[in-house]
């Protein structure tokens, strides 16, 4: 069982638990997440809370490295990591996000994606594709935009660093800061809460508050030369060194082409 889940008066529980892998986000766990929460939503859950079994003090380590695409594009369309962070932003009720560690890559990604994030004093979040030479999606830089300003998100992304609690509260990564002890509570209070309202409202309110945030048009020029970026990038040697150090537990070094 790579992901636990249970539903209590509304409430889904959904939890991470692959702590031997740091949870990272499989295809398989993916899976399981996915059909947790369709079971969640053919139970008729009013509000999900995800949170995970820690290792190492890791929440989750993000996208599973050995499966990141070698001859295709990467954080497609497809990608079992972007199904399940389209079934976050579409699940038809709150999801909250329950951070006690430290969350890597696209899990932070899939953190932004759900509606309400609870933390504590040991979570921190960093986005990773500069650590591996990979360029990252535009769904998930607007998803970043959309919750961080500007000019955090670009530090974010060019240094790769992860951003503390404190930092993460006053960026709007968090909605709430929430001391160790009282995380669960605080988070399963305001769990209780939202199951209390009307669920349609409450539904209907998530579905065009996300149908409003992504109605951004681009231009076909602009998305033209954002793929081809993102080619250019993804065909790199850099990114081949960066896979390979990580599994050589070694520092990547990266010559730019
Ligand atoms: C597979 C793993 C992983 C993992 N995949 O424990 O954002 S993007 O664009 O980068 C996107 C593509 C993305 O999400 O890429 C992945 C980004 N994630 C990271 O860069 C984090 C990689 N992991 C780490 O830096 C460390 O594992 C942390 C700091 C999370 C935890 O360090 P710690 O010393 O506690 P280990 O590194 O020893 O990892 C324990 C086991 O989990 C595996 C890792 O290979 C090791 O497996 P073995 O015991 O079999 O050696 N593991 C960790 N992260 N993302 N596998």
């Amino acid at each position: 069982m790579l992901v636990l889940h249970e539903l209590t008066e509304c409430i889904g529980s959904l939890i991470l638990n692959r702590p031997e892998k740091r949870n990272a986000l499989s295809a398989a766990l993916v899976d399981e997440m996915l059909g947790a929460l369709a079971d969640f939503q053919k139970a008729g859950a009013r509000v999900v809370v995800l949170s995970a079994t820690l290792a190492g003090g890791v929440w989750s380590a993000g996208h599973d490295i050995g499966e990141l695409p070698r001859g295709d594009e990467p954080l497609a369309y497809s990608d079992p990591l972007e199904r399940l962070l389209r079934a976050i932003r579409r699940f038809p009720a709150p999801v909250i996000a329950m951070v006690n560690g430290s969350v890597w890559g696209g899990a932070t990604d899939m953190v932004m994606n759900c509606d309400i994030v609870v933390g504590d004093e040991n979570c921190s979040f960093a986005i990773t594709p500069s650590n591996l030479g990979l360029p990252y999606n535009t769904t998930g830089l607007l998803q970043f935009m959309r919750r961080v300003p500007l000019n955090f998100v670009k530090e974010m992304f060019f240094t790769a660093a992860p951003v503390s609690a404190e930092g993460a509260l006053q960026w709007c990564i968090l909605n709430h800061l929430i001391p160790a002890v009282e995380l669960r509570d605080f988070t399963y209070d305001l769990a209780k809460t939202i199951a209390g309202k009307a669920p349609l409202a409450v539904s209907a309110a998530k579905e065009q508050l996300r149908a409003l945030a992504e109605a951004g048009p681009i231009t076909p020029e602009v998305f033209e030369r954002i793929q081809n970026l993102r080619r250019e990038v993804y065909s790199s040697a850099d990114y081949s060194e960066g896979i390979k150090a990580f599994y050589e537990k070694r520092k990547p070094s990266f010559a730019g082409k």
